[in-house]
C-alpha cells in the first residue's frame, strides 16, 4: 500500500509530467500558428509555404500574408520548368563542390513546404551538430546510413498525430515539394546520406545568417554590398543568438 510519502511523490510527478505536457502542447500550437501565419499557399483546408514564406517566418517580415490558392499560385508563380532547372542546377552543384548553395534565395517562390517540412527545417537551424546527427540516426530507420521517401514520411506521421494519418497530399502540390525534390530527386525515387544532408544544412545555415546579416544592414541603413554592418548591430546579432544561462 502507497503510504501518504509515496502517493504525495506520484502526485508531484503526475503534476510536473502534466505541465510539460501542457507547455509541450503550447509549443507545438505557436509553431503551428506562426507556420499558418507565414503560409500563403492553401489548398483542401492544407496550408504551404513558399521557400520564401520560409525565410520571411525567421526574419518576421511580412506576417499575416493573404492565402491564395493552388490554382493561383499555379498560374502567377509556379514555373514546372524552372523550377525543374533548379533542381537539376542544386544537384549538379553538390556533385561538382559537395556543398549547396543558397538553396531557398534562389528557388523564392518556386516549390512548396508543407507543416513537417517546416518543423524539420527548423530542427535543423536550432540543434547542435551533434543533435542533428541523432536526428539523422532516427530517420534512417534500417541503418543503411540513408534516408528514402518512406523513412522522411515517418516525420509526417509523427508530426501529423490524432487524425492521422498522412494526409494524402493534394495532386497539384505533389509535384512541388521543395524540399523533398531536394533530397529526393525529381520522382522522389533517390535517397540522401548524411553528408548531403550535413551539406544542406550547413547551407542553410549560412543563408539564414546572411539574411539576418542583411536585415541588420536595412535597420541601420547600410548599403547590403557594402559587406558590414555596425558594431552596436554586431552586439544585438550576438544577443539574439545567445542562450540564456
Ligand atoms: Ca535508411
Amino acid at each position: 500500500m502507497a503510504t501518504p510519502n509515496k502517493i504525495k511523490i506520484l502526485a508531484t510527478s503526475a503534476g510536473a509530467i502534466a505541465v510539460e505536457q501542457k507547455k509541450k502542447k503550447g509549443r507545438v500550437s505557436q509553431c503551428k500558428e506562426r507556420f499558418r501565419s507565414f503560409a500563403s499557399v492553401t489548398t483542401n483546408n492544407q496550408f504551404y509555404m513558399t521557400p520564401r514564406d520560409f525565410i520571411d517566418s525567421l526574419t518576421g517580415i511580412e506576417q499575416n500574408k493573404q492565402y491564395i490558392g493552388i490554382s493561383e499560385y499555379e498560374q502567377k508563380y509556379f514555373n514546372n520548368s524552372t523550377f525543374n532547372k533548379q533542381l537539376l542546377d542544386f544537384k549538379n552543384e553538390y556533385a561538382a563542390t559537395g556543398s549547396f548553395n543558397e538553396v531557398f534565395n534562389r528557388v523564392n517562390d518556386q516549390g512548396l513546404l508543407a507543416y513537417c517540412d517546416y518543423l524539420l527545417l527548423l530542427t535543423i537551424l536550432s540543434k547542435s551538430e551533434r543533435q542533428f546527427s541523432i536526428a539523422f540516426r532516427l530517420l534512417d530507420q534500417n541503418s543503411d546510413e540513408t534516408i528514402d521517401l518512406s523513412e522522411y514520411a515517418t516525420l509526417e506521421k509523427f508530426f501529423v498525430p490524432k487524425s492521422g494519418v498522412t494526409q494524402e497530399l493534394d495532386e497539384n502540390v505533389g509535384n512541388k515539394q521543395l524540399l523533398k525534390k531536394v533530397f529526393f530527386g525529381p520522382d522522389y525515387t533517390d535517397t540522401i546520406n548524411f553528408s548531403q544532408f550535413h551539406a544542406f544544412a550547413l547551407s542553410l545555415h549560412r543563408e539564414v545568417l546572411k539574411k539576418e546579416f542583411q536585415m541588420l544592414q536595412i535597420e541601420e541603413d547600410t548599403n547590403i554590398t557594402s559587406y558590414k554592418i555596425t558594431a552596436r548591430s554586431f552586439a544585438v546579432a550576438v544577443l539574439r543568438h545567445a542562450t540564456p544561462a
